[in-house]
């Protein structure tokens, strides 16, 4: 071999070895990587709270050295299953998932289990063994329930009228949805005064809470007192839809939903959501340190609840700047 012909079978042996270590890169990790590595499967993108708690899984996953492999299931249970099956196959250190619903989980569970891989729920949970899990982050979404019927009794105290109540719920078989039912229900339970006379699903998404709401005003011939939507997003676009009917949100229908985000603060401000309680998204700092922990062997709880608080309409001015989702 002549000098040139060397020097360019060297280059192309260097070139094809670079290339097929970039090619590689994507899903095998250099020896030398210690990184922990952690499949996460989000729900989606449906609502201001998925936003900002996977803002929160992202950044605290590069803040504490976690290699994250992120997956948006766009609100199907099908595409998490997959999901979670390829993070089996990748060999990934710890799983973790926000269960769309709260059934249907045991196989795939099962499989993580027997690949000996650690699975960590956040934020909803599921109806499986609870030796299918090493641990679920999340809020008391009954307690949450119950905060907002607490506070319809509070703002309904001073009449003897019935107080006719329109419900949009979450998604269908989610744990929010069911579980802030049924807070809200036991607590107007205690009054009879109080009743549901429409409820629906809107999906936790704008879009269909308008559609909702609209849909209960054209067909409600009883004067509507209170709506409860089970999430901000589903109010705000619920907002809409009473005011292109003419009406005013927060004064002819008191409003109440679950979340706490910065759009419901907003519609507070304007006079137009009277009362939203607060369901904490920033999750990630927490499941971070609890992937840590798993992989140091230490015990971590089986459930860890996330500190929570009600904003009445009156206090939402002094408490938006310190907002932080
Ligand atoms: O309330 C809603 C989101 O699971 C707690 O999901 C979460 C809920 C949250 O879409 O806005």
């Amino acid at each position: 071999m002549n000098q040139s012909r060397r020097i360019f079978s060297v280059l192309a042996t260097v070139t094809l070895g670079a290339a097929l270590t970039l090619a590689l890169g994507g899903c095998s990790r250099g020896k030398d990587d210690k990184r922990i590595v952690l499949g996460f499967s989000q729900i989606g993108a449906e609502s201001e709270w998925r936003t900002a708690n996977t803002q929160s899984i992202k950044s605290a996953a590069a803040t504490m050295g976690i290699d994250l492999r992120f997956s948006d299931a766009q609100q199907k249970q099908e595409n998490q299953i997959k999901a979670l099956r390829s993070f089996i196959a990748q060999k990934v250190d710890v799983i973790a998932f926000s269960p769309v619903v709260e059934t249907g989980w045991d196989t795939v569970l099962q499989e993580a289990h027997a690949a000996k891989i650690p699975v960590i729920l956040t934020d909803r949970s599921v109806t499986s063994s609870p030796d299918l899990y090493v641990g679920f982050i999340g809020s008391d979404f009954v307690e949450e329930g119950r905060k907002a019927g607490r506070w319809a009794l509070q703002h309904f105290k001073d009449g003897t009228d019935d107080v006719n109540i329109v419900e949009i719920q979450g998604t269908v078989g989610a744990g929010p949805a069911i579980d802030r039912k049924k807070g809200f229900e036991e607590i107007i339970a205690t009054n009879p005064r109080f009743k549901i006379i429409r409820s629906q699903s809107g999906e936790f998404t704008r879009s269909k809470g308008k559609e909702v709401m609209e849909a209960f005003l054209k067909a409600e011939t009883r004067k509507i007192n209170l709506l409860f939507a089970h999430n901000d997003d589903m109010a705000i676009g619920a907002i809409q839809a009473i005011e292109e009917a003419g009406l005013k949100p927060g004064h002819d229908i008191a409003i109440v939903s679950i979340d706490g985000v910065k759009g419901a603060f907003e519609a507070m401000i304007a006079g137009k959501l009277n009362a939203t309680i607060e369901c904490n998204p920033l999750l990630g700092p927490q499941l971070m340190t609890s992937v840590t922990e798993v992989m140091a062997g230490k015990p971590i709880p089986k459930r860890i609840v996330v500190d929570e608080q009600v904003f009445p309409m009156e206090t939402a001015k002094q408490n938006i700047q310190s907002r932080k989702y």
